[in-house]
């Protein structure tokens, strides 16, 4: 069965903004809400049909959003509320949608009731809106189980009691400033039901809900089997995620989310196993998941055939469209993933008109659409948590996170008034502004607005895709349309025979598609 076919979403064009990065209104040198709305007009241009905001309710910022103080309320430094209803009405009047980033896993350490639940002690009603548990080993001195932090070290830290003793300790995933929440107790899903009303209400079109796979944790609070966090899958081997109670979680997520008709909720799925996966896309959970198998895939024609067909094959078990993204702000940017330098471009070019070939919705991560790189940035700039956490052994996501250049010869690229930027941005990037490259044929700019439309312009991507007999190295596929869409990832040029191209990632070299290039063909 399949749901909505016909919804806003179901063959969407979304762009993520990180709001830190996209475009600062007030010269602090962090982009805010305003910044997103004074971009509109670029990104109507580029042709997105909505925006995906990172999370800009109230935080102490320890994971840039990511820990909610508040979360009913925009943070100062994005704008306040009165910021994102400006963005909302703006965004509408282009007939862009917005979606916002929703957190339900944990809260901040700072947030009201993490603070009760200290204050209050053991064995408080405070305390059972999060996992605290008593340590083990002699009087505690040691975690309660082995499970280790997604950012590095235990999953647990030792609170002082009011009493002054050390005493209990609770669960964190992510950073210490990050507690899980407790979705065995009844207030935790009350507080999300008033939180997504909240924002339904304003105007948002939608949510990207953050670890969608987490919340629920088995009873006991098993060991994990193993502790080496580059084994891990988050599959069923991992007692920490996808346990079999979020799904109620959903349920009521989508209750709610029902009131809404036309809102959408797009779940952060970190599963791989396709059956697994296509549980939350069940008619009563979400609407879309997040597929991170493209992100995950080499530059090679097996491995990308690959994950297109297990996303498709997931999406089918669903009957929910597929989603597609080759980069967001948790991974290094795919033009260095592929190898950086000239090369890394032209794959990422490629890679783009592959995602966009294909059916269902697609994401485009602020900046690809520039072909920006990762950034190595010094020790001293990272602010990431992985950082420290990891005893600075990883560096972390803020290589993905630099803001995104607009104009201008020199840092801070017209991103802001301030030179201090919240990263600072290579001098390198003078060659890769919103304004170097608009109106340039061949840059990658105009490559991504004639990609998105002739995307716009198929009106039968169907459901599915056939695959063509290729030589070695190549992929090709077609689309009920009979546009067929063709992958080089060999190193010498592929003839293209007569066909009509419609659009390549690189010039055709005497016809023939070069090495690290992709181009429709009808
Ligand atoms: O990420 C959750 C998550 O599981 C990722 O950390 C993922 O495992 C990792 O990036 C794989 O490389 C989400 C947000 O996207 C991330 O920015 C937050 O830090 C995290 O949740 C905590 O809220």
């Amino acid at each position: 069965m399949t749901q909505s076919p016909d919804a806003w979403w179901s063959r969407a064009v979304f762009y993520q903004a990180y709001p830190r990065s996209f475009r600062d209104s007030n010269g602090d040198g962090v982009g805010d809400l305003d910044g997103v709305t004074d971009g509109l007009d670029y990104l109507a241009r580029l042709g997105v049909d909505a925006l995906w905001l990172n999370p800009v309710m109230v935080s102490p910022m320890a994971d840039h959003g990511y820990d909610v103080a508040d979360p009913r309320d925009v943070d100062p430094i994005f704008g306040g509320l009165d910021a994102l209803d400006r963005l909302i009405e703006a965004a509408h009047a282009r007939d862009i949608k917005i979606t916002m980033d929703l957190v339900p896993n944990h809260t901040s350490s700072r947030h009201p009731w993490f603070e009760a639940a200290l204050a209050a002690g053991p064995g408080s009603a405070q305390r059972e809106r999060y996992v605290f548990r008593e340590g083990s080993g002699d009087a505690g001195i040691h975690p309660p189980n082995n499970w280790v932090s997604v950012f590095g070290g235990p999953a647990w830290t030792r609170v002082v009691e009011p009493d002054g003793n050390p005493g209990e300790w609770y669960l964190h995933l992510f950073d210490p400033e990050q507690p899980d929440l407790n979705w065995e107790n009844p207030e935790v899903f009350d507080d999300l039901e008033k939180t997504l009303r909240f924002w339904l209400e304003r105007g948002v079109d939608g949510f990207r809900i953050d670890v969608a796979h987490g919340m629920s944790k088995p009873p006991g609070l098993p060991d994990m089997a193993t502790t080496d966090l580059a084994m891990l899958s988050h599959d069923s081997q991992d007692p920490r995620f996808n346990h079999d109670g979020v799904h109620d979680i959903h349920r009521g997520i989508r209750t709610v989310v029902n009131d809404h008709p036309e809102a959408v909720t797009i779940g952060e799925i970190w599963v791989f196993d396709n059956e697994d996966f296509a549980k939350y896309l069940r008619p009563d959970e979400l609407h879309l998941g997040f597929n991170f198998r493209l992100v995950r895939a080499e530059f090679d024609a097996i491995e990308v055939r690959e994950a297109i067909e297990n996303s498709l094959a997931a999406a089918d078990l669903a009957g929910s469209p597929p989603t597609w993204t080759l980069s967001n702000h948790d991974v290094d940017r795919e033009v260095s993933r592929y190898g950086g330098g000239e090369i890394g471009l032209a794959r990422a070019r490629a890679m783009a008109l592959v995602m966009l070939a294909l059916p269902g919705v697609v994401f485009v991560y602020n900046g690809e659409e520039l072909g920006l790189p990762n950034v190595d940035l010094p020790d001293e700039v990272l602010q990431d948590p992985v950082w420290e956490r990891s005893d600075r052994t990883e560096r972390g996501r803020d290589g993905c996170r630099v803001p995104m250049p607009w104009s201008g010869e020199a840092p801070p690229f017209g991103f802001s008034s301030s030179p201090d930027t919240w990263l600072p941005m290579p001098p390198e990037w003078a060659a890769l502004t919103v304004a170097k490259q608009d109106g340039v044929e061949g840059s990658t700019l105009e490559f991504f607005r004639r990609a998105i439309e002739l995307r716009h312009g198929r009106t039968d991507l169907g459901t599915g895709v056939e695959w063509l007999a290729t030589p070695t190295g190549v992929l090709a596929f077609r689309g009920p349309d009979g546009v067929t869409c063709l992958l080089n990832a060999t190193d010498h040029p592929v003839p293209l025979s007569d066909e009509d191209v419609l659009i390549s990632s690189a010039p055709l070299v005497r016809g023939d598609l070069p090495p690290n290039a992709a181009a429709w063909v009808s």
